[in-house]
């Protein structure tokens, strides 16, 4: 028998070759390929990791508005994000990616080494942009108020410092005032002797009619609507028995009544944060009113003798 201990023999493929190798030998050969499949796979996922950096990081709620990360500022998930990436070939900026924020206002992006790069953060709805570069990169908004997008860079290692903050502006109430008068020479002008009326009914509406508020005048005659969400509105003054509204739109509008013959006035838009003191009303008694007989019998009077001394003097 020539196999000794120690060596194994047996036959690669069907030919006559019989190789003959020691233990000794086979484990070393076998240890030594288990080597080699090591080196390789730490050069293969080196080199994955050298190619492929990530960019991040978060979307928040800049709850005081000032474009800085503060402690109790929550992040703000399902915010949709998307990564650019500026393709040579098109000289052309690419929209290659785009994420949603997690949970916690986080978000990842898988980019090439060396590559340029932007990001686009797209406003909740009701949500505005916190100002940007407000504070250190790791803590500031870096989305443009308008765009949402960030500046490019170029690439070269993990970066998470992309950020947007949101928040949802505080609506700024609007309001409308102001006066209805006694307008007691029936011109349509406000005037030094004539007095505000008390307790006169003003109704505030939407253009499309839906009514807002109701107001009485205070002893002075003024009135107004506060804390309005900006829009189109008109109001109805309600006028008192035995009162009618006088002449519309005489004189400037600070001095004039803007109520028509029904105590309606024309529809007015209010935006955010505007107050329109300029919404009066004249009204006056309907005894104040020249009846037709008091006007009519000293005019044909003064008519008359004019004609009688005409004929005189011929
Ligand atoms: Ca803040
Ligand atoms: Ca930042
Ligand atoms: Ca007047
Ligand atoms: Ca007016």
């Amino acid at each position: 028998m020539l196999i000794k201990k120690n060596v194994v023999a047996y036959y690669h493929g069907g030919g006559n070759t019989l190789k003959r190798l020691s233990k000794p030998n086979y484990v070393f050969k076998i240890a030594r390929v288990a080597i080699l499949m090591i080196v390789a796979l730490i050069a293969l996922s080196t080199q994955a990791s050298a190619c492929h950096v990530s960019i991040g990081d978060k979307v928040w709620n800049d709850l005081d508005m000032d474009g800085k990360q503060d402690k109790g500022e929550p992040g703000i998930p399902e915010v949709s994000v998307y990564l650019y990436k500026y393709d040579f070939c098109k000289d052309e900026w690419i929209q290659i990616q785009d994420t949603k924020t997690n949970e916690d206002g986080e978000y990842s992006f898988s980019a090439s080494y060396g590559c340029y790069y932007y990001v686009k953060f797209e406003l909740i709805e009701g949500y505005v942009f916190s100002p940007k570069d407000n504070a250190k990169p790791w803590k500031d908004s870096d989305a443009d108020v308008i765009t949402g997008n960030t500046k490019w860079r170029q690439i070269w290692c993990n970066y998470d410092k992309w950020d947007a903050g949101m928040y949802k502006p505080t609506p700024k109430p609007a309001g409308v005032g102001n006066y209805v008068w006694n307008d007691l020479n029936v011109n349509g002008i406000q005037e030094d002797d004539e007095d505000g009326m008390e307790g006169v009914t003003v109704k505030l509406y939407t253009c499309s009619g839906q009514l807002v508020d109701t107001k009485l005048t205070d002893e002075d005659g003024y009135y107004e609507f506060t804390d309005l969400e900006a829009g189109d509105y008109y109001i109805e003054f309600v006028s008192p028995s035995g009162y009618i509204f006088t002449l519309a739109d005489q004189g400037e509008e600070d001095e004039d009544s803007d109520a028509q013959t029904g105590g309606a006035t024309s529809c007015f838009t209010l935006n955010a944060g505007d107050y329109n003191s300029l919404v009066d009303a004249g009204i006056h008694s309907m005894e104040e009113i020249p009846e037709f007989p008091t006007v009519a019998l000293p005019m044909v009077a003064i008519i008359g003798l004019a004609f009688v001394f005409g004929r005189r003097k011929e």
